[in-house]
């Protein structure tokens, strides 16, 4: 089956941790947003389709009848059919549970910018991002990578056991990779503390798995998505 996969065009954004999964096991899926002539309102006339399950916002993948929505829900799915996790109920539970995990951290590293509203500007909320800013590089990016720390410090240094990467471990990879990129000050402080996590970056981006997506047009650089940098957000 080929999945037909939404997102909306032109920012790799929440649809990039699912990209990752379906690149990296070689499923074949359609970008249906960032096929020639589809357009954002093509995109909102199709999440609002009449459908049993419809979305409340994109990522989400159309896979026959289902239509799944919330990226880790699109990834737990992905993750059992096609073998991206293991295949017991407490190995997919915790994937799972980082996969929240990360995306709680991704939601945090947007407030950053945007701490009142998404549909007002960054412009409109500079004072309350500088604040939000101080906070999250202070108190909230150790916390959540010192965890991942600990996670990949087990044996193996993947996070599930099983000696080989899961749908979390390329997710990780992006999360520190759009860290990389809005907070280059302070993840050059912080890279020292959380070395584990840092190899597991490195380890992703050269995975054979990924060399043709990542090198390739498709993989879209950082912009004005989630993670956004503005020089006066980022600090030692
Ligand atoms: N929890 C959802 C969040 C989905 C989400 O916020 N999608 C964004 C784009 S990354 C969106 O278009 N949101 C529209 C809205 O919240 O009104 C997930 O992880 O997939």
């Amino acid at each position: 089956m080929t999945y037909e996969f939404w997102y909306w065009n032109g920012i790799p954004g929440r649809g990039e941790f699912v990209r990752l999964a379906l690149e990296a096991g070689g499923i074949p899926y359609r970008e249906c947003a960032r096929e020639q002539g589809v357009e954002t309102s093509d995109l909102v006339a199709d999440m609002t389709a009449d459908r049993p399950h419809p979305p409340f916002a994109p990522p989400y993948l159309v896979a026959g009848d289902m239509t799944i929505s919330q990226t880790a829900n699109i990834l737990l799915f992905l993750g059992e059919r096609h073998g991206l996790a293991p295949a017991d109920l407490a190995g997919r539970l915790w994937v799972n549970q980082i996969q929240l995990t990360i995306a709680d951290m991704v939601a945090e590293a947007h407030d950053v910018h945007h701490p009142i509203a998404s549909e007002l500007y960054y412009e409109e909320q500079k004072t309350e991002a500088r604040r939000r800013a101080e906070h999250f590089r202070e108190h909230r990016m150790p916390k959540f990578l010192g965890y991942f720390e600990r996670v990949l410090s087990r044996p193996g240094g993947w996070i599930a056991d099983g000696g080989r990467w899961t749908y979390a471990d390329l997710s990780l990879y992006h999360l520190v990779d759009g860290l990389l990129y809005a907070f280059p000050k302070r993840m050059s402080t912080l890279a020292r503390d959380y070395p584990q996590v840092m190899a597991l970056h490195e380890r992703v981006s050269n995975l054979p798995e990924l060399q043709a997506y990542l090198t390739s047009g498709r993989r879209l650089p950082w912009g004005d998505g989630i993670f956004r940098h503005y020089q006066e957000l980022d600090g030692n």
